[in-house]
């Protein structure tokens, strides 16, 4: 999560809350009700990495309505280059995560939206302070605020998140991902035959936001990747942290590119010490 970052002088963490909570369900029934029968898609790093017109409209809505609630804030989103605010603020948004989850229609994508202090564009010099992560297909927004709880929130009403109390890395149900470069995920692969029967299973849901939420809602005990960027995850770790689980990186509690790990309380020591070697073997060492 990075070192504290100080809040500008009146913030109010649990509005924060509520403008998250507001702009992504304005973006999660855009995406719903205005996708496309032919989704019109372009390729970003990789062929197998889309971009669609739907990432692009649902960033242009968030950045409209966060601009109207909080015209002096930052913003930096993944479809889009950042904007500079002067009040200490920024919004790191991610339009539609798990793009390709939404290009096959697979109900498992989401709206991640965070308001951050520090600089987002630096990893560990930044810190969440309210954020909200949305499946507007099932209906599920998770959201948190700096020390105030992680909810979910969905049409049978809000209930409070704790992770699980699991100890036992074989035991563990462990959530990941993998990049869209050929090499990478090659590389993702030989730490994942490792990985796996160190562990009850993995899942490979195909959206960052969402597997970290999982963590939190104990859906998941533990959840790693390597390649994230802010948007994929600002939102997400909050919630998670709220939840009670552990978030890190591969040096301390500062997830980066090279990787994010989230855990409940009782398997972080040991999930990390796994997940940092077969990362650094593996997927950031030598051929
Ligand atoms: C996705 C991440 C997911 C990762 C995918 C992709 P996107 O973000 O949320 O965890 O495994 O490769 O990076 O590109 O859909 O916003």
């Amino acid at each position: 999560m990075g070192h504290a970052v100080p809040l500008p002088t009146g913030t109010d963490p649990a509005g924060l809350e509520d403008v998250a909570c507001a702009v992504v369900r304005a973006a999660g029934r855009l995406v719903v009700e205005e996708r496309p029968a032919q989704l019109a898609v372009s390729a970003k790093s990789t062929l197998t990495d889309p971009v669609t017109v739907m990432d692009q409209r649902s960033q242009e809505l968030l950045m409209t309505l966060l601009g109207e609630r909080r015209p002096d804030d930052g913003f930096l989103g993944e479809e889009h280059g950042g904007t500079t605010g002067s009040s200490g603020l920024t919004w790191v948004v991610d339009p539609i995560d798990g793009t390709v989850n939404y290009l096959y229609d697979i109900p498992a994508y989401a709206v991640s939206v965070a308001a951050v202090t520090g600089d987002p564009s630096r990893a560990g010099d930044w810190q969440a302070v309210a954020g909200a992560v949305l499946n507007p297909v099932a209906g599920e927004l998770f959201h948190a605020h700096r020390g105030g709880g992680a909810r979910l929130t969905t049409a049978a009403g809000t209930r409070t998140l704790r992770a699980t109390a699991a100890t036992d890395l074989a035991m563990a149900l462990v959530g990941t991902g993998f990049g869209y470069d050929p090499e990478l995920r090659r590389r993702q692969a030989a730490a994942l035959l490792e990985l796996l029967p160190r562990v009850r299973d993995i899942r490979r849901h195909g959206s960052a936001a969402l597997d970290l939420c999982g963590v939190a809602c104990a859906r998941l005990d533990g959840y790693y990747e390597t390649g994230l960027n802010a948007w994929d995850r600002a939102a997400g770790e909050l919630v998670a942290v709220e939840a009670g689980a552990v978030v890190g990186g591969p040096d301390g509690n500062v997830p980066d590119r090279d990787l994010t790990w989230a855990a409940a309380s009782g398997l972080a020591e040991d999930f990390a010490a796994l997940v940092r070697d077969l990362t650094a073997r593996h997927v950031r060492g030598p051929d």
